[in-house]
């Protein structure tokens, strides 16, 4: 199994993220980009860079948008900070790897949102890893998924979902593909606040972040090949 992404996640201590996050966080906010990409760029370079800018960026996003549901940012603040969040981690994405491994059909969508930026970091990981998937972009909703998982025959599904009412509906989504064999990784933001909701709504697996999908993958594969 060829993994481009090393694992150390140990490079970066818990207190030092905590720096980098409250720093990306003041830059983001003041809307400083290129303050934003020099922090971002530092902290990568002490580890692993799209597991650090991930779990960075999640975190600083997460406050910033725990700031607006609070009163005390704007939306447009929370708007801006994702975008200079998805210009960035462009920059800092592996390449995809010209080595594809043998795994049954897979593929990624965002459900029913349009958070895109977990989404883009998942996908991206796992194809510098060797994995072939098809990416099917925001939006998705139980219909159309059904629809796209029966032509194209998927076996992994794998979702971010970042509002919870999205994250409810997987169970209608698992009714509608019961008896398919398809198998459902889930991730993202309401997953994260409650650990134990991915088995309330009927998904095969949880991953929190690049480096767990990747874990999760590996596992389904051997189980579905
Ligand atoms: C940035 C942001 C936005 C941006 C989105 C920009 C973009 N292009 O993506 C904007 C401003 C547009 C936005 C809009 C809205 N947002 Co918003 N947003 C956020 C925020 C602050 C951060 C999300 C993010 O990008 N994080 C950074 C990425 C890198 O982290 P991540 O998605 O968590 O992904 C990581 C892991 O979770 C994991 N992962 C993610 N997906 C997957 C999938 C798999 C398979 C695996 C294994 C792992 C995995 O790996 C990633 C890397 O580590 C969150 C707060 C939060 N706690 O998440 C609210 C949040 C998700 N939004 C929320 C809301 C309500 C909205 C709006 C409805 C606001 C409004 N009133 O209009 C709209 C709806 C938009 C829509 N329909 O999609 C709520 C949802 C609440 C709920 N209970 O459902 C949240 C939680 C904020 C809050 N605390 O209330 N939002």
């Amino acid at each position: 199994m060829i993994n481009l992404i090393p694992k150390n996640k140990n490079a970066v201590g818990m207190a030092d993220l905590e720096v980098f996050r409250s720093d990306l966080e003041r830059a983001l906010i003041s809307l400083d980009r290129d303050m934003a990409q020099q922090i971002i760029n530092k902290a990568a370079s002490t580890g692993s860079p799209v597991e650090i800018a991930g779990e960075l960026i999640s975190r600083s996003l997460k406050s910033i948008g725990d700031k607006w549901e609070k009163g005390t940012l704007s939306l447009s603040q929370v708007y801006i900070s994702g975008l200079i969040c998805e210009q960035i981690i462009d920059t800092i994405l592996p390449p995809s790897s010209p080595v594809r491994k043998n795994q049954p059909k897979m593929a990624i969508a965002v459900f029913e949102d349009y958070h895109l930026l977990g989404k883009r970091i998942i996908y991206s990981v796992l194809r510098a890893s060797g994995f072939e998937l098809i990416d099917l972009g925001g939006g998705q909703d139980v219909t159309s998924l059904c629809e796209i998982i029966e032509k194209k025959k998927i076996k992994i599904l794998l979702l971010s979902v970042l509002m919870l009412p999205s994250a409810l509906r997987i169970k209608k989504l698992k009714e509608k593909l019961a008896g398919s064999g398809i198998k459902i990784i889930v991730g993202g933001a309401p997953f994260r606040f409650d650990e134990e909701l991915w088995k309330e709504v009927g998904a095969d697996a949880y991953g929190k972040d690049s480096s767990e999908a990747i874990d999760l993958v590996t596992k389904l594969m051997a189980e579905t090949l």
